[in-house]
């Protein structure tokens, strides 16, 4: 059996990655592909129950240290039980966040050492690493219109935008560090220049 690929979205606040997901998926699907879409934090029962508990903005406040190792214990779960199986079968796995996002919140919004990211990452993730991520990138005020928009905001959402330019820069970053591996697409124009771009990126995958 051949393994599947996998494949992650990512980018700041409203910058469409749930909206593109879809299209992603529809796209594989139309050239055969088995898909397995799933998001972080969560993708089991208890990754989701650890994304509750890190978008809630309860009254205890969490520590940086907390936040960073509730994200990871959630990938644990999610690899072992949905990534590794679903790959292991031949599907192909979307996932809405993965590790980029340690690096741009973590450490670039909260200013975490980019060393213990590191180690946790070898740690949770051994070799495992994506075969394509997308970067969806767009001015923070866009993103942050389009996020409240829908309501009420999370722990995250509610942050200052400093936070947020912090974790675009974060991103970028990831992009320069990774040319290989992560494309850039901007986010800030019409959703079909968006996902002719999409396609662009995918299309090699394909072959
Ligand atoms: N987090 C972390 O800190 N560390 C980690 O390691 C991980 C995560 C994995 C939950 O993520 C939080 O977890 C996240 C970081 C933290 N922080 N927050 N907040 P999430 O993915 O659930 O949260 P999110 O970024 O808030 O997702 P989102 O707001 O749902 O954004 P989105 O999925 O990118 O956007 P969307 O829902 O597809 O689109 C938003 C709206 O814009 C919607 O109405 C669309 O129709 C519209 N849209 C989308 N594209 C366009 C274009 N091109 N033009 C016009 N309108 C558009």
């Amino acid at each position: 059996m051949t393994r599947g690929k996998f494949i992650t979205l990512e980018g700041g606040e409203g910058v469409g990655k749930t909206t593109n997901l879809a299209f992603i998926k529809d796209y594989l699907e139309r050239h055969n592909i088995s898909v397995v879409v799933t998001r972080e934090p969560g993708g089991t029962a208890l990754a989701e129950k650890i994304r509750r508990l890190l978008l809630d903005t309860g009254s205890e406040a969490i520590t940086e240290h907390a936040e960073l190792l509730l994200v990871f214990a959630a990938r644990a779960q999610h690899i072992k039980h949905v990534i590794e199986p679903s790959l292991a079968k031949g599907a192909w796995v979307i996932s809405d966040r993965f590790t980029d996002a340690t690096y741009a919140y973590q450490g670039g919004g909260r200013n975490m050492r980019i060393s213990t990211i590191e180690w946790l990452e070898h740690l949770v993730q051994g070799n495992l690493k994506p075969d394509l991520t997308v970067l969806l990138d767009a001015p923070v005020e866009i993103g942050l219109q389009r996020a409240k928009i829908r309501g009420a905001l999370d722990r995250f959402e509610a942050e200052k935008s400093s936070f947020f330019e912090h974790v675009r820069r974060a991103y970028l970053l990831q992009a320069e560090l990774h040319p290989e591996r992560i494309k850039l697409i901007k986010a800030n124009c019409p959703l079909d220049d968006v996902q002719r771009a999409l396609m662009d990126v995918l299309r090699p995958l394909l072959r």
